[in-house]
């Protein structure tokens, strides 16, 4: 998907909610276990009751791969089920020497057909360009992430004075452009957003964080916000185990309508309309 594609259908939609599709068996209601893949199952029911309200689906990859081959195979059929006009992330956080790079994008790529992938930039340049090589596929790359460890090195100072996150975002848009490259902000620090912002005008930010782990998606949003838009923010737990009985789907599209409502309005008055 371009991003002109997807600016297009966060102004359609008023919306730019990424339901992060994060299925674990032992959440997911009980009377869905019966059935022969009832992750898929669960996946299809969230996906039919929220897909008006979001502009993206971000499966991560731990809970597919935490179940072996039935795990891709779910995870195939998911992709293979979400519309085709939703940006598709694969939330698998993948980094390696060149050529095992270039293996990666293809198996996410070409063979799942996923829009976009996270990547984490510690290995730098040469693991990073094999995910940029593929027209209309998107790096999605680790920034400033929600958790409590991201002090441990993100924010460690470099020889410049500037913070090591700040350094990924500066020397990786020597690889990457606003067309192909969108940055992991975490929503639990909203105060480094507006900074992140100045350093990359242009740039979506995948921003997850929002319910489970207590982001404020006013906060994010005035903090973040770019003349298109420019945030993607994620709620996985919060959405999708928004009830464990059989009423999930219902309350799914309830949360989901929730969030859209409110970023409608964030997305009025910044005038991405
Ligand atoms: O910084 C990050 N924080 C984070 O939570 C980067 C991520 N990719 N994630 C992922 O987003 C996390 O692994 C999970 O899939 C989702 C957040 O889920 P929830 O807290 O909304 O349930």
């Amino acid at each position: 998907m371009t991003r002109a594609q997807l600016v297009e259908q966060i102004r359609k939609k008023g919306s730019y909610l990424c339901v992060g599709l994060d299925p674990d068996l032992s959440k997911i209601p009980a009377h869905l276990l019966a059935s022969p893949d009832p992750v898929f199952e669960f996946n299809k029911q969230i996906i039919d009751a929220t897909h008006e309200y979001c502009v993206a689906y971000k499966p991560n990859l731990a809970f597919y791969e935490a179940l072996g081959p039935k795990g891709w195979e779910s995870l195939q059929k998911t992709i293979e089920y979400i519309p085709k006009d939703l940006f598709t992330i694969a939330d698998a956080k993948r980094g390696d020497i060149g050529n095992t790079a270039s293996l990666y994008a293809k198996a996410f790529f070409e063979r799942m057909n996923f829009d976009s992938i996270t990547v984490a930039p510690y290995m730098g340049e040469d693991s990073v360009k094999p995910f940029l090589e593929f027209k209309n596929k998107w790096v999605v790359l680790l920034v400033h992430t929600s958790n409590p460890g991201s002090a441990d090195f993100q924010l460690l100072e470099s020889k410049t004075g500037r913070k090591l996150y700040e350094e990924v975002i500066l020397k990786s848009q020597q690889w990457g452009t606003p067309e192909n490259m969108m940055y992991v902000v975490g929503a639990t620090r909203a105060d480094k957003i507006g900074e992140i912002r100045k350093l990359a005008p242009e740039h979506f930010f995948l921003v997850p964080g929002v319910g489970a782990q207590g982001g404020d998606l006013e906060e994010v949003s005035k903090m973040g916000m770019n003349k298109d838009c420019g945030l993607l923010v994620n709620s996985s737990r919060a959405i999708i185990y928004a009830s464990s009985g059989r009423d999930f789907a219902e309350a799914a599209k309830r949360e989901s309508q929730k969030l859209q409502l409110e970023m409608s309005k964030y997305l009025e008055q910044n005038g991405v309309t």
